[in-house]
């Protein structure tokens, strides 16, 4: 019977796992090596935590060494991308060479160091283009987005984050669980 209410409460808890965008932003570029800092608050528990970045700008030429875009967490660097590297989890678009590229893809962050980093419940986000990075805006407007996404799970619910079918579903199997008990009480006599 114990068995029976634990794989129901395990039903509640993977019912509360959801996916959600812990952190997004969009900002335009508009100078020659923009950066761009954010502190975000953090809370709640997430896991498999990812980052999606779509980088549009001169991100190779000339200068090509200094053509690039970087992304920190806490200081922590997480990518370095141009439009010359290319590896199965970046895509890159060639708007207009050597000026206009659409570098995106996604970066898988740990859940040790998204625990660590975190663990203050704050999250310094930052992105550095590289000094060669101009604002050229050949094929329209240059920008970087971003957000971080995860599954949070609410391991503590409360009756304003579980949800009307949640309730009915925990109800239903304790009637079960009950009429389980009442039955084997009724064999026994
Ligand atoms: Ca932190
Ligand atoms: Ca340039």
């Amino acid at each position: 019977m114990k068995k029976l209410a634990l794989i129901a409460l395990g039903f509640i808890f993977s019912i509360n796992a959801h996916s959600a965008i812990i952190y997004t932003d969009t900002t335009a570029v508009t100078t020659t090596g923009q950066t761009y800092s954010s502190i975000a608050s953090i809370s709640g528990e997430y896991s498999s935590v990812f980052l999606e970045l779509t980088a549009k700008g001169d991100y190779t030429g000339p200068t090509s060494p200094q053509e690039y875009i970087e992304f920190y967490l806490d200081g922590n660097l997480l990518l370095k991308w141009d439009a010359a590297t290319v590896s199965p989890s970046v895509s890159v678009t060639v708007n207009s060479a050597p000026f206009d590229y659409t570098i995106s893809g996604i970066v898988e962050i740990s859940d040790s160091l998204w625990d660590s980093l975190v663990s203050d419940n704050e999250l310094v986000i930052s992105w550095v283009n590289g000094p060669g990075v101009n604002s050229a805006s050949v094929t329209g407007p240059d920008f970087v987005s971003f957000s971080l996404n995860g599954i949070i799970s609410d391991s503590e619910p409360t009756d304003t984050d579980v949800s009307e079918p949640t309730h009915m579903i925990f109800f239903s199997l304790c009637m079960v669980v009950f009429a389980l008990r009442r039955s084997r009480m009724f064999f026994k006599q």
